[in-house]
């Protein structure tokens, strides 16, 4: 099923424009909160350094002017696929990608201006994609991204739900489980270009992701945003009179006006970085509450009564500090009648990790718990019931308080790992999250133990140190069990 960026059309496409100079009224209009435009665009000393911006798009071009040196070439499914390759991988041949690449973190027509830009091609030359496509893409960032530091994905296109959006909206909201700020495009109307209810597309239905409208230079709602209640914010996206100038594919120093939903996105997408570089390990619902409580309401014309009127601010103030969010990809393995648990921290909510208190739970009760440092993500316990199955409960806390508890994990039954053994790995180790465990085996441990196929299984080959190397998502850095072989 096709999805389509959010772009609506190139004004006018033939036109070589050369680098923007003097203020760019989509920046100077999101630095005050009231009309006229005063002429000043400068958003403050806060770049976005250190923080990496998703653009899930048709690629970036990597050496422009505006981004050259903080590309990050992500995955290009469309070459992968060989249905629309482009050389180098990642590059653009559409344009759109550039553009919104330079609109969230362009040197000088970007809102973070040395924010990391890694580029994930699922758009194809036309601006075209598949949801499936998506789906693996947005995976690959799950698994690519460094849990504990809050990054930012722009996401500038949609789908109809009944496209099998749900599947896009699934992985949306698993990122933002993890920590990322999710930016959305609002949509540009449906075939014939008339507005319709942001709801109805994915993932911009999603609640927790930021989802942008767009708004004219002259603070009336843009005549092609989508709208309604799922619209958290808008943004400068232009219109018939003006575009939004940023980079373009052809050259280094090519630019183009472009016109969209896909436009007022990426600004968002940029202030988010702007406010992670500020607090890194802020949660990712946090920073999108507060660029939503520091918009600007009631400024924009022409809105429908059932969208919310509130227009980007970028106001830097630091954000008042929560209690950290929940630890994600839990991992537990079991061997040597112990049960092992590791995973990643949670967004500390912008005041260091203090502890993290690890429960173990025997039919409802807590029979094992223990206190770790801040930076200590896995934990044994020992000495445990052989065949019985437990349950772990991991909660982290920071000077403000205790974070979010995991719900119960429960473990598969402890065992032993006797040589001679051929174990289904299931049964040996689990991951919490809707991705398989993938397994390997360690060049130093394969005289001990191998894996073997059709039937999966773990051989224990002998008596000794099995390590293997676990891993939700192919790609992703493996984490490192030893499991002892009796
Ligand atoms: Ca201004
Ligand atoms: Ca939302």
């Amino acid at each position: 099923m096709c999805i389509v960026a959010a772009g609506v059309s190139q004004v006018p496409a033939s036109m070589a424009l050369t680098a923007p100079v003097g203020p760019l009224w989509h920046l100077d209009r999101i630095n005050q909160a009231t009309a006229p435009l005063d002429g000043n665009s400068a958003l403050g000393p806060l770049t976005g350094q250190g923080i990496d911006i998703y653009v899930v798009d048709t690629g970036i071009r990597p050496t422009h002017e505006q981004v050259v040196g903080r590309v990050l070439p992500g995955i290009d499914i469309p070459t992968d696929s060989g249905s629309s390759k482009v050389s180098p991988v990642t590059s653009d041949c559409d344009g759109h990608g550039t553009h919104v690449a330079g609109l969230a973190a362009g040197s000088t027509v970007g809102v973070a201006p040395q924010a990391r830009l890694i580029a994930v091609r699922v758009l194809d030359c036309n601006g075209d994609g598949e949801v499936a496509d998506v789906v693996s893409a947005l995976q690959w960032v799950r698994a690519h991204h460094r849990s504990g530091v809050t990054a930012v994905v722009n996401l500038s296109f949609g789908v109809d739900l009944g496209d099998d959006g749900t599947s896009i909206d699934r992985e949306v909201q698993a990122l933002i489980d993890e920590g990322v700020v999710v930016t959305v495009a609002s949509g540009n109307g449906d075939a014939a270009g008339r507005p319709i209810d942001a709801c109805k597309i994915a993932p911009g239905d999603v609640p927790d992701a930021l989802t942008v409208g767009a708004i004219g230079s002259a603070d009336l709602v843009s005549y092609y945003s989508n709208n309604g209640p799922c619209v958290d914010l808008y943004a400068p996206g232009g219109d018939r009179l003006r575009g939004l100038e940023s980079a373009w594919k052809d050259s280094d120093t090519d630019y183009e006006f472009d016109v969209g939903t896909s436009m007022a996105s990426p600004l968002v997408a940029g202030y988010a970085a702007l406010l992670a570089q500020q607090q890194p390990g802020l949660c990712a619902t946090t920073i999108s509450q507060a660029i939503v409580d520091r918009s600007t309401k009631g400024v924009i014309a022409g809105m429908t009564a059932d969208s919310f009127n509130r227009l980007l601010f970028v106001d830097t103030a630091p954000i008042t500090s929560t209690a950290p969010g929940e630890a994600s990809h839990v991992m537990i393995t079991t061997d040597a009648q112990s049960i092992v648990a590791s995973w990643d921290p949670p967004c500390d909510g912008g005041s260091a990790l203090t502890t993290t208190k690890v429960s173990l739970l025997s039919n409802g009760k807590v029979v094992k718990r223990t206190n770790l440092p801040a930076g200590t993500n896995a934990v044994r316990f020992t000495g445990l019931t052989l065949g019985k199955k437990y349950q772990v409960v991991i909660k982290a806390s920071n000077a403000i308080g205790e974070g979010i508890a995991t719900s119960r994990i429960t473990t598969m039954p402890v065992r032993r790992i006797f040589a001679g053994q051929s174990i289904d790995p299931s049964l040996l180790g689990s991951l919490t999250s809707d991705l398989p465990l993938i397994w390997s085996v360690s060049q130093t441990s394969k005289k001990i133990c191998r894996l073997q196929t059709a039937p999966f299984r773990l051989v224990a080959l002998r008596k000794g140190t099995c390590r293997v190397g676990l891993r939700g998502i192919k790609g992703q850095d493996a984490v490192i069990r030893s499991l002892r072989i009796d």
